[in-house]
Formats: C-alpha cells, structure tokens, sequence
C-alpha cells in the first residue's frame, strides 16, 4: 500500500484568485469624476434610517473606538486583484453596535463625500467582513483612494469598498446605487463572476 504525503495546504495564489482575475501589485486608481477633498474636521460618519440619524461620529470620535489591522485580498471588476493588502480601521458592527433593528434594517447604502453611492445587504458588513479604514500599507490613506476614510469589503467586488465614505443609509429594500444602477451586478460575488446584472 501506498501512503502519500499530505498535500501542504498553502494559500495557494491559484486558490486566492477570483476567475477572469489578475494579481497585480500595483494599486491602480478608478474614480468616477475628480477626488473630493474632504477635510479630517470636517469629516463625519453618520448612520441613518429614513430621515432620521441614528447616531454620528466625528473624526476624533471615529478614533477613539477600537482599530483594527486588517490583512486582506482585493478585486475589482477591472479584472485585478491585489493580494495581502493591509489597512487599519473601525468594523461596521462596532459603529452600529446596539443599533440594529433587524426588521427594519436589511440593506445598507453607503454613502459618500462627493455624491457616490453602493449598495449591499447589512448582514455583509457584520461579522467583520466590513470596515471602514482610515490607513492602507501603515500609512494614512492616500486621497486617490478614499482618504480620509473608505468602506473596505473585500469579499465583495471593489466597487462596493465606497472610497471618501461619509455613512450608512439602514433600509428595508435593496436599492441600486451608483453603478448599480448602470449595469454594475446588485451583489457583486467576486466568485461567482458577478460583475454585471445577468451574471
Ligand atoms: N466615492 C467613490 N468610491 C468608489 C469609487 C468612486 O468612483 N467614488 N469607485 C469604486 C470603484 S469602481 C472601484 S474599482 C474602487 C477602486 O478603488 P481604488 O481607486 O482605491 O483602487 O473604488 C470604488 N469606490
Ligand atoms: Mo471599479
């Protein structure tokens, strides 16, 4: 009889890598439209319902709660993705800890300075699989890509990690936002090749 050695299992790059993807370590930028300024006092992250806000934080608010380092693949749907990126930021669920209704908030819009929009079930911003971060590579995050602050959900195609983000509209429906509503997929599984609506 034959025994063979256990396969190693790695973090195999051909396992970490979506289909019709590629590795890239560059950090390409894609804004639709010029970068808003958006200054660390003027800053603000605010959570709503309907018309009303449920809660704000300031930029010294937002760091004082619990930062987290998080180490994470990345990929959009212009077909790259960037392995072990490494940002610092606050998890959703601690900027709505003791908020949630969950009969009334379902799906999130995130919002932004600079008028972009992304949608995405609340439930895929919990359990740290979202984040808001405010530093990418130990360093603040650069104006190109979100500085001051931007939503990271890696598991999710880059479009929906909303750069220069500025809240979270709570809702019961799911809505399109920006590119979703040009043809861009509601969900967007980088797995699953949701890039467009038919997928
Ligand atoms: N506010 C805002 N966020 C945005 C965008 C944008 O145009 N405006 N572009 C999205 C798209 S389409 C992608 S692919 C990623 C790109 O992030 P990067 O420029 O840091 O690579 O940001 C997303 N977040
Ligand atoms: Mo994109």
């Amino acid at each position: 009889m034959i025994f063979k050695k256990p396969l190693k299992v790695e973090k195999d790059e051909n396992n970490r890598v979506p289909p019709g993807q590629t590795v890239t370590n560059n950090f390409p930028v894609l804004t639709d439209g010029p970068a808003p300024d958006v200054e660390k006092s003027e800053w603000v992250f605010e959570i709503k319902y309907q018309n009303e806000l449920l809660r704000s934080f300031n930029w010294e608010e937002f760091n004082n709660l619990k930062q987290e380092t998080i180490t994470t693949d990345i990929h959009c749907v212009t077909r790259w993705s960037k392995l072990d990126t490494v940002w610092n930021g606050v998890y959703v669920e601690d900027l709505l800890d003791g908020l949630i209704d969950p009969e009334k908030h379902k799906f999130v819009m995130a919002f932004c300075f600079g008028g972009y929009t992304t949608n995405l079930p609340l439930e895929d911003l919990m359990d740290k699989k979202g984040s808001v971060v405010t530093t990418f590579d130990g360093k603040d995050l650069e104006k190109d890509h979100g500085g001051p602050a931007r939503l990271l959900v890696p598991h999710l195609y880059l479009w929906k990690s909303a750069k220069w983000v500025k809240g979270l509209h709570l809702g019961e429906s799911d809505r399109p936002g920006y590119w979703e509503q040009y043809g861009y997929h509601m969900y967007g599984d980088p797995w699953k090749e949701q890039r467009f609506w038919n997928d």
